[in-house]
């Protein structure tokens, strides 16, 4: 059987950093599901990049010391980063040793592995000194990289080095990458999100070029399920997918981007880590399923899955939520035939038995229900619209009826009403399809009420 040699997570992204209480559950979570690295990367610790000169007080100090005791305790090695690259003058002796100083801040604590990451920066020097002493980005940051582990291992033989470049994605041949690839020490770990910055996709040519140019095996920043910047509104509880089962031939390992939710998250490691450990028996699906048990318990399981799949958005399936796409393409057919009667009973009952699932939702673990609060809120408005809509469809066919027309009347307003109101929700829910369902029934029956004699 064999394993990626590096399996974890790397909170690496922008946005409010996870406190220090979760990341010692998270550390032990890690270690529960076989995980052994955590990195400690998040962009919006000042410590981290913006002010990455600044040694860390001291209560910072004593928490990184809790986070290496608490992953010893469970085979998680904690990895301690710097992101320098916005304003590091690559050629300046002066910055060289203020960043020998920081990491020896660390290592004195007891960190036996870092980072060095210039992602997210300008993509050339921008220092005229640097311009002067260096040919080219690569060679600047291969220089820094190289007197830093040089140092580490003085301090320390076994100390090891994680290298995230300016380009972490793309085709995996470029000409900074090749230049790296020459001149990074050939111990350094070398990081890499894919095709792209979220890859859909992590396959083995991409993974092969990478590791070619690099001269080493890739070390994968995977950025699922990560929702920062222009992702927050949609909910990465998808299943974990399209990574190739043969990677491992090119690469070191994977470390996922979570989310700020820390509970959320545990849904793709739980299943990351399945993949991880035995990448040719893994099966998504039944990896989900038992990620969803083990979070939520196996009473609300079937409900959250349901809610899950009306959250299936993301990079990884970054289409309309599937299973409600198909429920009202089904409806849409029936109607198509004229078969009103199973059209309507089969939709009210599929959006009626969603609603009944929030109830059972409203029993979630706390600290899952506080995180997932904006989508489930959200959610229950759509079913609510869904519904709605039905319910026109339904006073529409019943006209003839006495009172349908002031019924017909009333759901048309509620339904214009929770359309305003979706202008302004957060999230991401049920993507647009019911959204879009809602539209057309608002529409359709706005030409027939100009059109018929009962109003
Ligand atoms: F270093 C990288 F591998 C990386 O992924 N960097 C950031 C990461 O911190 C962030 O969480 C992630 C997901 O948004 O993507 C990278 O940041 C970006 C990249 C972009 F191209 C943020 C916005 C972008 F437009």
């Amino acid at each position: 059987m064999s394993k990626f040699a590096i399996r974890g997570i790397i909170e690496g992204f922008y946005g409010r950093p996870w406190s220090h209480s979760d990341r010692l559950n998270m550390i032990n979570f890690l270690g529960q599901q076989e995980m052994n690295t955590y990195v400690y990367a998040p962009k919006d610790d000042p410590y981290h990049r913006y002010d990455w000169r600044t040694l860390y007080p001291a209560d910072h100090i004593k928490d990184f010391s809790e986070l290496i005791s608490a992953g010893n305790k469970v085979g998680v090695s904690i990895v301690w980063a710097l992101s320098p690259g916005l304003s590091l003058v690559y050629s300046s002796s002066h910055e060289l040793a203020l960043l020998k100083n920081k990491f020896k801040a660390m290592q004195t604590i007891g960190f036996k592995k870092f980072g060095l990451f210039f992602d997210d920066i300008p993509n050339k020097l921008i220092h005229k000194e640097d311009m002067e002493k260096f040919s080219s980005l690569a060679l600047a940051q291969a220089y820094i990289a190289n007197e830093i582990l040089a140092y580490l291992k003085e301090l320390d033989p076994d100390a090891e080095l994680f290298f995230c470049p300016t380009e972490y994605m793309g085709s995996g041949d470029s000409s900074y990458l090749n230049k790296l690839g020459n001149q990074l020490n050939q111990d350094i770990q070398i990081f890499w999100t894919g095709p792209q910055v979220c890859s859909n996709t992590l396959d083995l040519n991409n993974a092969k070029t990478v590791s070619q140019t690099i001269k080493r095996k890739v070390l994968f920043w995977d950025n699922y399920p990560v929702n920062d910047a222009s992702m927050q509104p949609e909910l990465h509880i998808g299943p974990y997918i399209n990574r190739d089962k043969e990677l491992l031939k090119y690469s070191s390992g994977i470390l996922l981007n979570p989310m700020d939710l820390v509970e959320t998250s545990k849904i793709a490691i739980f299943c990351a880590a399945q993949f991880l450990n035995d990448p040719l028996d893994y099966s998504p699906d039944s990896a989900w399923r038992s990620a969803i048990e083990f979070l939520v318990g196996s009473e609300q399981k079937e409900a959250f899955i349901r809610f899950a799949k009306a959250n299936s958005y993301s990079c990884l399936e970054p289409y309309q939520p599937q299973y409600l796409e198909d429920a009202i393409n089904e409806f849409q057919a029936k109607l198509d035939l004229n078969d009103w009667e199973s059209a309507l009973s089969e939709s009210m009952q599929f959006f009626t038995q969603l609603k009944t699932d929030l109830s059972v939702l409203n029993k979630l673990p706390q600290t899952l229900s506080q995180e997932i609060k904006p989508w489930l809120e959200e959610y229950k408005e759509w079913l609510e619209i869904a519904l709605n809509a039905l319910t026109i469809l339904i006073e529409f066919r019943d006209l003839s009826k006495a009172d349908a027309g002031d019924r017909l009347k009333k759901a048309r307003k509620e339904l214009r009403e929770g359309l305003i109101r979706s202008v302004d929700f957060q999230t991401y829910c049920c993507g647009d399809v019911i959204h879009n369902f809602a539209q057309k029934v608002y529409r359709s029956t706005s030409y027939f009420l100009a059109n018929t004699p009962y109003f």
